[in-house]
């Protein structure tokens, strides 16, 4: 996958499309530009079966501060663009289902501060390794604003109720091992790790039965809506799928020949 975008970089290494938001003089705050081409590379991971994994990080000292707040309020003063109900149903909100709907693994490698709707931007990964340099924060408050962009939904799903409740009232600042106390990431690194240890997991996600992941991103966020009679009638659909995969054959013949699987994602 090659694309230029003015906001990302992007890079593909065997499996792995590795997303570096970059707009390293702001700690990588969200523009409309940045939110157009994100959801664009989503498109495009999807659309291509070489990606099997993504990786998404920030440049420089900082992952992601949320929504440029220089941006919002040229918005708010001009009168013109949109509204902000309008701007998240037609930027944030499509990002934030594209990743949770994509059938791939996406792994973040939070590099520094992750603030407002970029820490929904982690939130929305299903893997987030941290370096130990980072923190986060539900700043939404501290303008005046509610947590958007998946929060809501996400803290408390990865953190319960109680921290979700602290985190979101007061707007304070995490740092990495909190994060991990509370369930918040998966892996703290040391900063210099970090990004050869996420790579390494990337390759590993990349290497796996890829659509058998899909399948089980699809599982739980059917079953965080719906009873347990519902979610039941979900995974045998989904398991009739999954047991027709070349990857599932793969897996039992790897198993009963005692040697590696190798998985092709179909
Ligand atoms: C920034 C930002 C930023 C612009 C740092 N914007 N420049 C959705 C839809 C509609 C409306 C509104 O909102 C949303 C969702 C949201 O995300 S709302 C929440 C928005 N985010 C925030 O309120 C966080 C604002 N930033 C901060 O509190 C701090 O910058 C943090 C705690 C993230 C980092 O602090 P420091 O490490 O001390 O860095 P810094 O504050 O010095 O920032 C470095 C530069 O980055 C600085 O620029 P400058 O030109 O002065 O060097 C900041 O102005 C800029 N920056 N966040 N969100």
């Amino acid at each position: 996958m090659s694309m230029a975008y003015q906001t990302l970089l992007t890079e593909q290494d065997g499996g792995v499309l590795i997303i570096t938001l970059n707009r390293p003089d702001k700690l990588n705050a969200f523009t409309d530009g940045m939110l157009g081409e994100l959801i664009d590379v989503f498109k495009q991971a999807e659309r291509d079966a070489s990606v099997r994994a993504v990786l998404i990080t920030g440049a420089g000292r900082g992952f992601c501060p949320g929504q440029d707040l220089g941006d919002a309020r040229q918005r708010q003063e001009s009168g013109k663009g949109l509204s902000f109900g309008e701007h998240l149903r037609h930027t944030y909100n499509p990002l934030i289902l594209k990743m949770r709907q994509l059938p791939k693994p996406i792994i973040a490698a939070i590099n520094g501060v992750a603030a407002g709707a970029g820490m929904s931007l982690t939130m929305a990964c299903d893997f987030r390794v941290a370096a130990e340099s980072a923190s986060f924060l539900q700043a939404f408050v501290r303008v005046g604003l509610i947590p958007d962009s998946g929060s809501t939904w996400m803290l408390p799903r990865l953190v319960g109720m109680t921290r979700a409740l602290d985190l979101m009232l007061t707007g304070r600042k995490i740092d990495a091992r909190e994060a991990l106390n509370i369930g918040l990431v998966n892996q703290v690194m040391p900063d210099t790790e970090l990004m050869p240890t996420a790579r390494q997991i990337a390759t590993e996600f990349a290497a796996a039965p890829t659509r058998a992941i899909g399948f089980i991103k699809r599982a739980l966020d059917y079953a965080a809506n719906h009873t347990l009679e519902e979610t039941l009638g979900n995974e045998a659909d989904l398991q009739e799928l999954a047991g027709r995969t070349a990857d599932h054959q793969e897996g039992i013949a790897a198993f009963l020949e005692k040697r590696p699987a190798r998985f092709s994602g179909e």
